[in-house]
């Protein structure tokens, strides 16, 4: 029998638009949704065959998290609620350009490469975002499952995070939590009133939090969790997706590049607040001082309270656990060097996309991750974890050291360690907050970050822009670098770089310096660079102050 002998038939129904090449990117596929039809038809065809190699449950997702609502995109989630293998990875980029006439054989070539067996069972689990053509083009991800014959469970509007803990509770039996969505909120919220209960009372503005949905999936799925938190956190969520617009002038993407606040919040002085973006696996907080200064707590921030959180547990517990902190490029120095040399925990930097960083926290007893963007999570290693639970409920252990183990025995639960959670990362955030008694304000003094800018290039091709070390110095075109480095000389503490997107058509530019005006005139000086040097299109970039 040709085993591909459906897809033959079927996949003219899903045709690829000529001449469209796509990449499997720093998430996913991302696009224009109208040119996505037949990359879902074949990401279902390609969850079949790493279903069957894996002999796990394989998820999909359908989503394009921060990016505009007319955008869609694809990713997979492997078997551990991690992202797709990287020579997977590659599969995808060569099945989703394929012409018609040579999918049979891309297939095959997989298929022979991996040796997989055919004969296996494949099962998949899907989730989709709430953008308008996300429910057309999660069909066409079924349509490519049914015809290898995989079996498929739909999981409807789901945040990104929420499908990756789906995948992890299935293929670990339900030893990781219940795979469905009211197991999730139950294993989070009994975690987070556990923690919360370690202190009895707090002051009702302790209790406030403004929740800016982005208009996205996260705030219907925070809505849908309310209830289970116990009235132990007073919710106040705007942009929940009833008028606005997907991501615009809101979510965590437009208030970190911004630097202001989301249309559609009502803040006073002094407020917590904190945005999700699109597809719910980021967090940023931020306030109004009583000067009316905008205050941004962005990943770096929330990394430094997560990992100092943590290590004073493991010192109190008597716990000799290696804690470590992954971060890309776009960590703002000042985080950097508190983490190093005032924490004196280690700092690792890598390429920016959460698989890489996930890769490296894996190394480490303890390794917290995030990316300035409010991207992030912490991973325990299984021998630390089941160290802290077997001292958790060790009766012999008294005091200090014993309750210890039980919060960090309790974060361990309230943490989504498949990957990085806008809902768990608040409801953590919220329960160190409450642990420590900090305000936003104290937690926002630990460091004082630099003054720093990101724009974006359009160019006729951002790959001819290449990087290395860990996307920190360009090596192409020739003399790009140079002339960086030759700005950053006219600056004080300044750092800047360049790399291309790898969700957007557009090169990215990072600027830091001591100043505001600084860090604004480096981007730009470097932005011109780009754009005369890397094929600019359209306006020259602009000045912004
Ligand atoms: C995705 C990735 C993040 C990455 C971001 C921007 O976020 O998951 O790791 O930082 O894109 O990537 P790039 O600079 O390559 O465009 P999201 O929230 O859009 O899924």
């Amino acid at each position: 029998m040709d085993y591909f002998e459906e897809t033959k038939k079927v996949s003219g129904q899903h045709p690829k638009p000529v001449g469209l090449v796509l990449e499997y990117g720093t998430a996913g596929f991302r696009a224009k949704a109208e040119q996505l039809d037949h990359v879902m038809y074949r990401m279902g065809l390609l969850a079949v065959l790493r279903s069957k190699k894996t002999a796990c449950t394989i998820g999909v997702m359908v989503t394009a998290s921060h990016n505009p609502e007319e955008d869609n995109g694809v990713k997979l989630v492997d078997p551990h609620g991690e992202m797709l293998a990287s020579d997977w990875e590659t599969y995808a980029t060569h099945l989703a350009n394929a012409e018609e006439q040579n999918l049979k054989s891309v297939l095959t070539n997989i298929v022979e490469k991996e040796s997989v067996n055919l004969q296996e069972v494949a099962r998949i689990f899907l989730g989709r975002d709430t953008r308008p053509s996300s429910q057309k083009l999660s069909q066409a991800v079924v349509d490519g499952v049914c015809d290898l014959g995989g079996a498929f469970q739909d999981y409807g509007l789901l945040s990104t995070p929420q499908l990756h803990y789906m995948v992890c509770c299935w293929n670990t039996m339900e030893q990781y939590g219940i795979a469905t969505v009211e197991g999730y909120y139950q294993k989070l919220a009994s975690a987070f009133i556990a923690l919360t209960n370690q202190i009895p009372s707090h002051p009702e503005e302790m209790r406030q939090l403004y929740v800016d949905g982005a208009n996205g999936i996260g705030a219907l799925k925070l809505k849908e969790m309310e209830p289970y938190l116990e009235k132990k956190l007073k919710l106040n969520l705007c942009n929940n997706g009833t008028t606005g617009k997907l991501n615009y002038l809101c979510g965590a993407d437009f208030v970190k590049v911004h630097q202001k606040p989301p249309q559609g919040l009502d803040m006073k002085a002094n407020e917590r607040c904190c945005s999700f973006d699109g597809d719910g696996d980021r967090i940023v907080y931020y306030y109004f001082d009583q000067s009316g200064c905008f205050h941004l707590l962005d990943g770096d921030k929330i990394a430094t309270l997560m990992t100092t959180f943590l290590k004073e547990l493991l010192a109190k517990a008597d716990l000799d656990l290696q804690i470590a902190v992954v971060q890309t490029a776009y960590a703002n120095g000042s985080s950097t060097r508190y983490i190093e040399d005032i924490m004196k925990v280690p700092v690792h930097c890598v390429n920016t996309g959460v698989k890489f960083l996930h890769h490296k926290a894996q190394e480490f007893d303890i390794g917290v991750y995030f990316e300035a963007n409010g991207h992030g999570t912490v991973l325990f290693s299984k021998a630390a974890e089941s160290k802290i639970r077997q001292m958790a409920q060790d009766e012999s252990q008294k005091g200090e050291k014993s309750s210890a183990a039980k919060v960090l025995e309790h974060t361990i639960d309230l943490i989504n360690q498949t990957v990085g959670d806008a809902i768990s990362d608040l409801l953590t955030i919220e329960a160190i907050l409450f642990i420590k008694g900090l305000t936003i304000q104290q937690w926002d003094l630990i460091y004082t970050d630099l003054p720093n800018r990101q724009l974006k290039v359009k160019v006729s091709d951002r790959h001819v822009i290449v990087t290395e070390d860990a996307g920190r110095r360009a090596v192409s075109p020739a003399g790009l670098q140079e002339n960086i480095d030759t700005l950053l000389k006219k600056y004080r503490l300044s750092r800047a770089f360049v790399r291309p997107s790898g969700t957007e058509d557009v090169v990215r530019v990072y600027a830091e310096a001591d100043t505001q005006i600084s860090a604004d005139t480096l981007a730009y000086e470097v932005s011109l660079v780009v754009y005369n040097m890397a094929g600019g299109v359209g306006e020259q970039p602009k000045l912004l102050h």
